[in-house]
């Protein structure tokens, strides 16, 4: 058990779909603080930095293509085992195996439009947090 703080992103698909609202309700509600929100149309730099991870796979430029073809909320999300939980809450990558109750699992069908992205580790966390709030404040 410990206090974190994870990055959230709600895809393009979640803001475009006006989802946005209810995404930071779902994790308020919850108990979750939001220590930083920002509306952004994403670089294909921060992009590439951001899926760094998969970079080489098959759908990395779909990936890339995916997460700038709009705006994205980007939230630090904080709060007692922020990084697992909020995965919890998001449900599996792939909607059609997402339970209901989560947020895929609820609000999503397709694996490349499945609304929200979190961090999957402290390290995950520590390094997108730097790509999306760099002023270091959250
Ligand atoms: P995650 O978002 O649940 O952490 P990751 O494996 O990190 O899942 O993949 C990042 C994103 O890439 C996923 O959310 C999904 O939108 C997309 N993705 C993952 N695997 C595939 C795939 O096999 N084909 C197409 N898109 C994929
Ligand atoms: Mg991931």
């Amino acid at each position: 058990m410990a206090v974190e703080t994870t990055l959230v992103l709600v895809k393009p698909d979640g803001v475009r779909r006006g989802l946005a609202g209810e995404i930071v309700a779902r994790l308020e509600r919850r108990g979750f603080e939001l220590r930083g929100a920002r509306l952004l149309k994403i670089s294909r730099t921060l992009a590439q930095q951001h899926y760094a991870e998969h970079k080489g796979k098959p759908f990395f430029g779909d990936l890339v293509s995916f997460i700038t073809s709009g705006r994205v909320l980007a939230l630090a999300v904080h709060g007692e085992t922020a990084i697992a939980t909020v995965r919890t809450m998001m449900g599996a990558t792939n909607p059609l195996d997402s339970l209901p109750g989560t947020i895929r699992g609820d609000l999503a069908l397709e694996l490349s439009e499945n609304i929200v992205h979190g961090s999957d580790s402290k390290a995950s966390a520590k390094r997108e947090l730097g790509l999306f709030f760099p002023d270091g404040l959250v």
